[in-house]
């Protein structure tokens, strides 16, 4: 399968096996530029100069709230993606071997409810353990395409180009963009399964959840799924330690915020001037990132002439990371409009993977 589906993308453009894109700093591409025959293709929703005017809008919103948040989707510049992918071989870090444990035995069960021919990544990384799907979606005849989509162009086209080698037959649409934003530009048509791994939903607040889920619904065709990976609630001193490992891989990713916003905005945050803080809220089910001033220091943002005082301290809250029971994800999926058709977890009953299919109705009630 070497065409290019058709997407409605303003952006979409080909680029050859072993071409390398820079994050956010290439030329817009024409519109609808004619495929050349790659089976590659790439599609930018996320231009560097949509990229600088979303990161100004959270920096100065976020950084002017009290308390002050910034949306974890600015981790990962290439930096980031690197960081992460050292955090999933870290031995605190668990989810990302039992999400793995869990494809590896049950992916050929997911291929067999969701035949799909076009399985689409949310959030896709490295998307090194979405192989195991790719394998049993292949083995059982159904595979034509992969679409991946993330806010990061360059772990996007380095897991593009390595996808193209270890699958010769496999179209693989690269879309660079933000899932709470552009999900509309996800080609359609054909059987999709659509994959949202790894936890990253629990990295958004319950209405952004529901948002996003909603948003999902409303283009799935009958025959589609979602399958949607999340970390389950377990004891407070394992997940806090996940979040806060000994090596300081988790503290340099979190602090990597502060290095994006210091070269793309003009920035002099002194990253050492900030501790790396993880913390488990009861409340919420949910771990939080922060970064605590550790002094008194004054930070200028020259793209958006502004001046914030910290005080010694004063945290910045970097990210949540929700943890679910199963019954809790089935309700959020229902009120969604989609059904739990299956859901596997690991023997130690760490993380749960969901296979949901459209439902007639959403429920409608509020998370
Ligand atoms: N799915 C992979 C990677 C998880 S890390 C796994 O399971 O290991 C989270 C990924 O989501 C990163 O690659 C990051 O760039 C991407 N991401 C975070 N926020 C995003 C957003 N708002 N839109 C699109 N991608 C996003
Ligand atoms: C991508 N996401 C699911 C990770 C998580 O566990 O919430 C991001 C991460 N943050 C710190 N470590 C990993």
């Amino acid at each position: 399968m070497t065409a290019r589906t058709p997407t409605t993308a303003p952006t979409g453009t080909a680029i050859p096996p072993t071409a390398t894109t820079v994050s956010g700093s290439g030329p817009a591409p024409s519109a609808s530029e004619p495929d050349t025959g790659s089976r590659l293709t790439l599609d930018r929703h996320l231009r560097a100069e949509d990229r600088a005017v979303a990161l100004a809008r959270d920096v100065l919103t976020g950084l002017t709230a009290a308390p002050r948040e910034l949306p974890p989707k600015w981790f990962y510049d290439a930096t980031g993606g690197m960081l992460f992918e050292e955090i999933t071989r870290l031995p605190e870090y668990y989810p990302t071997r039992r999400e793995r444990a869990i494809l590896d035995r049950h992916a050929g069960d997911i291929a067999a409810a969701c035949p799909a021919d076009t399985l689409i990544e949310l959030g896709s990384g490295s998307s090194a353990k979405t192989r195991l799907l790719l394998d049993a979606l292949r083995d059982v005849g159904s595979l034509k395409r992969f679409v991946a989509f993330d806010v990061d162009e360059t772990t996007l086209a380095k897991a593009g180009h390595g996808l193209l080698d270890a699958y010769p037959d496999l179209s693989v649409h690269a879309v660079v963009g933000d899932f709470e934003r552009h999900l509309s530009y996800l080609p359609s048509g054909g059987r999709r399964l659509t994959a949202f791994l790894g936890g990253t939903l629990g990295n958004l607040r319950p209405a952004a959840r529901r948002e996003f889920l909603l948003t999902l619904r409303e283009q799935a065709s009958t025959d589609d799924a979602l399958l949607l990976g999340t970390d389950l609630v377990k004891s407070p001193d394992r997940l806090v330690a996940a979040y806060d490992d000994g090596a300081g891989v988790t503290a340099a990713f979190n602090r990597n915020v502060l290095s994006v916003i210091n070269r793309e905005l003009g920035a002099d945050f002194d990253v050492r001037g900030f501790a790396h803080i993880a913390l488990w809220n009861a409340a919420e089910n949910w771990i939080e990132m922060r970064l605590r001033a550790v002094r008194d220091q004054q930070v200028t943002i020259n793209a958006l002439a502004l001046t914030i005082d910290f005080q010694r301290g004063e945290d910045l809250l970097t990210e949540i990371s929700a943890k679910f029971t199963p019954n809790g994800i089935s309700a959020e999926l229902a009120e969604a409009g989609w059904a739990t058709a299956q859901r596997w977890t690991d023997p130690e009953g760490d993380f749960a993977v969901t296979l949901a299919t459209p439902s007639s109705v959403p429920t409608g009630a509020p998370v």
